[in-house]
């Protein structure tokens, strides 16, 4: 079986927002060998706005399973933790969400799983801290590198976490 490089956007806004994310990290060690894990960086929210900041974070591994199979995984964490589907809003609040950003330079179109995850190059609270784990990191579709979608942004208000 083949093993890829993954990266993964950690976020919680909802409960004990750092608890959550080193909860994650540490049911990710199911899935995952030679985690790494990104500053933990404090992020006023996109899209949906009036709720809660972020605490976001990215983390790297080596990954043994198909796209498919490390996903089903990461939705069984994310339920494990707390992640109610059923109050679910659209970009709201949530105890937890992992997402999948790179699956080595591997391509996947299904209905509900995109890698690259569609929203990378927009998102400063996905892009600094996975560059923060590599900086050389380039989307797979493109090839361009993903310091130069971040270059473009304007600030968004993401800020390393201190506490
Ligand atoms: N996640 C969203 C929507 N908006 N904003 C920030 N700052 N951080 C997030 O993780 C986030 C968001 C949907 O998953
Ligand atoms: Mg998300
Ligand atoms: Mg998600």
């Amino acid at each position: 079986m083949s093993e890829e490089l993954v990266f993964l956007s950690l976020g919680s806004n909802l409960g004990r927002r750092k608890q959550n994310l080193l909860a994650a990290v540490e049911a990710l060690k199911c899935c995952l060998d030679d985690i790494r894990c990104s500053s933990i960086y404090e992020t006023r929210p996109m899209y949906y706005l009036e709720q809660p900041q972020f605490l976001n974070m990215a983390v790297s591994g080596l990954c043994n399973l198909e796209p498919v199979q490390l996903l089903r995984r990461i939705l069984g964490i994310e339920f494990r933790l707390g992640r109610d589907r059923n109050d679910y809003i659209p970009n709201g609040p949530r105890v937890i969400d992992i997402d999948i950003l790179l699956f080595g330079r591997r391509i996947v179109k299904r209905e509900n799983l995109r890698i690259p995850h569609p929203r990378i190059r927009e998102r400063q609270f996905v892009l600094i801290p996975m560059l923060e784990l590599q900086p050389d990191l380039v989307d797979p579709e493109t090839g361009t590198p993903l310091s130069e979608s971040l270059r473009g942004l304007e600030d968004q208000g993401v800020y390393i976490f201190k506490a």
